[in-house]
């Protein structure tokens, strides 16, 4: 694909997700650096591309598209040779929209919940994502038999989801480094080499 995406990233941040993807498409792709401390993210010029203030953001040929598992899913469309996304109408494509939303509409506020001991609510029925084991339980059944969230094929799916475990790892979410399913996945999808040449001075 001949366009032009601006990339904005900080290592320390969810970019490294888009970061890894960029990779994994073969894409080419400007780095646009942003400094936290600095307040690049809250400055009227990239308020005006993403007024969340948030990272990751791609801007394609002016476009700007927000939200990790939404640029991944662009991105695994607009490279097919990398043949990352099952084709659209599939049944494996359902399969694929399945985990790329629960990342972030189910895996992420289930963790948020246990990072911050959030209190459940009166209702606990009317979380959308039920409870972090619940979350953790059900992706476990996800990537069982595996490899991957597609049985044999590697896609985007996983380098969101692997990120999303990789990242919760990092900081230590319960549950996680203990189950030998989700240390094996994520060993084996951050040792691919697009996910290594994110780590390799790349940014
Ligand atoms: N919903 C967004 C979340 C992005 C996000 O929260 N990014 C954090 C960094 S990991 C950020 O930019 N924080 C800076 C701030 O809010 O000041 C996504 O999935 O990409």
């Amino acid at each position: 694909m001949m366009a032009e995406i601006l990339f904005y990233h900080n290592p320390r941040s969810r970019s490294v997700m888009v970061h890894w993807m960029l990779e994994e498409a073969g894409a080419d792709y400007e780095i646009r650096p942003m400094d936290f401390d600095k307040g690049d993210n809250s400055s009227a010029e990239f308020l005006a591309i993403n007024p969340l203030g948030k990272l990751p953001t791609i801007v394609v040929d002016g476009t700007p598209i927000t939200e990790t598992p939404a640029i991944i899913a662009w991105l695994a469309d607009a490279y097919p040779d990398a043949k990352l996304a099952p084709p659209v109408g599939s049944l494996e494509r359902g399969t694929w929209y399945r985990w790329l939303f629960f990342g972030g509409s189910c895996f992420e506020p289930a963790l948020v919940d246990k990072m911050f001991n959030r209190p459940p609510p009166e209702r606990p029925g009317a979380l959308g994502w039920g409870s972090y084991d619940a979350v953790l339980s059900t992706l476990e059944k996800g990537l069982s038999p595996g490899p991957y969230l597609l049985g044999e094929n590697f896609s985007a799916a996983d380098v969101y989801i692997g990120s999303e475990l990789n990242w919760a790892m990092m900081f230590g979410a319960p549950g996680l480094k203990d189950s030998p399913l989700f240390t094996r996945y994520v060993e084996s999808v951050t040792a691919r080499p697009a996910y290594e040449r994110t780590r390799a001075g790349n940014s």
